[in-house]
């Protein structure tokens, strides 16, 4: 029993009776959204239903050999495509979605399924539970709330979705309910080290390259407490990859001993905006920071998008930072 029941039972119902579903996932999506995407779109064709995917990038690679034959389409918007409900995923809010944020105007009925403390319950049911360490936590409750069997298949995608939302079950979000979760996923034939594996451990000469590249821009500030890196559209050109082969940067530097913030900039765009990642060691909320900058995202761990060059954008990010310490 979760205590959202009585709103999956709505959703499930409004589901039932919609006639052309649309289902948003976030811009450079991860595996929460888009393993949680995964498990909806098997639980609405359970149902008899079925969705148009929609994601800015469409699918990420690295979920390539999970994608079975679900279509993520990067549509900008079409003529005469009209939704009668869209699930948002993940979306902490509306502009979460991108250059697909479209659909949402062109659907009478949204459902938000998120676990982000800074939503603003943008949809007219909103299933949002910041307790919850991933949305796949929520999907996991949304098959049992409708009593919808979670195959093997669908226990691989929530797995994956839980697994990348902790840090492999290592943040600070992580709790008795991921690990209760993850054991009846395993207990349905989940392979943990397959999974770990094939995600984790796996990663390109392009990529090392970037990060090689990423690495040696790492400025300290703060004695040691702030740590910032970057990625320019330059060293993406340069290396053959892509902003999604720098997802968990900032992870890098968030090990470093004695940093309170670890911040990680990228610009695809040459000198036009700067997409912030910021992660916390601190008892301090940067999601409220992040929203500062109409960002948004989780206590310890959040993002927002500033207009500039990386060097004008660095030094903003660390004075506002600062002022934490
Ligand atoms: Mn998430």
């Amino acid at each position: 029993m979760s205590k959202f029941d009585s709103l999956y039972i709505a959703a499930k119902e409004k589901l039932l009776a919609a006639k052309n579903i649309a289902m948003v996932t976030h811009i450079n999506p991860d595996g929460d959204c888009t393993g949680a995407a995964l498990a909806v779109r098997k639980l609405l064709l359970a149902l008899g239903k079925d969705a148009d995917i929609y994601n800015e990038q469409g699918f990420p690679s690295f979920m390539e050999f999970l994608r079975g034959d679900a279509v993520f389409n990067r549509y900008t918007q079409e003529d005469g495509v009209e939704y009668d409900l869209t699930v948002f995923i993940d979306c902490g809010n509306i502009d979460r979605a991108g250059k697909v944020a479209w659909v949402c105007e062109k659907s009478d009925f949204i459902i938000n399924i998120d676990h982000h403390s800074t939503n603003p319950m943008f949809g007219d049911i909103n299933i949002v539970d910041s307790t919850a360490s991933a949305s796949g936590l929520l999907i996991y409750d949304f098959f049992k709330a409708c009593g919808v069997e979670i195959t093997l298949e669908v226990a691989n995608f929530l797995y994956v979705a839980i697994m990348m939302d902790t840090g492999n079950f290592s943040y600070s979000n992580t709790d008795k309910r991921t690990h209760d979760v993850a054991g009846d996923l395993l207990e349905l034939g989940v392979d943990p080290s397959v999974l770990t594996q094939k995600i984790l451990r796996s990663t390109t000469y392009n990529k090392l390259k970037l990060t090689a590249m990423a690495i040696d821009t790492l400025h300290m500030y703060c004695d040691g407490k702030i740590a910032v890196i970057h990625a320019s559209k330059a060293m993406y050109n340069a290396t053959g990859t892509d902003s999604s082969d720098s997802e968990g940067f900032v992870g890098m530097i968030r090990d470093i001993k004695d940093v309170g913030f670890a911040v990680f900039l990228r610009d695809t765009t040459d000198g036009k905006l700067v997409k912030v990642s910021i992660r916390s060691n601190l008892d301090v909320d940067v999601s409220k920071i992040a929203a500062e900058y109409n960002g948004g995202g989780h206590y310890s761990a959040a993002g927002c998008s500033i207009e500039g060059k990386i060097p004008d954008v660095e030094e903003i990010i660390v004075k506002r930072l600062s002022e934490e310490l």
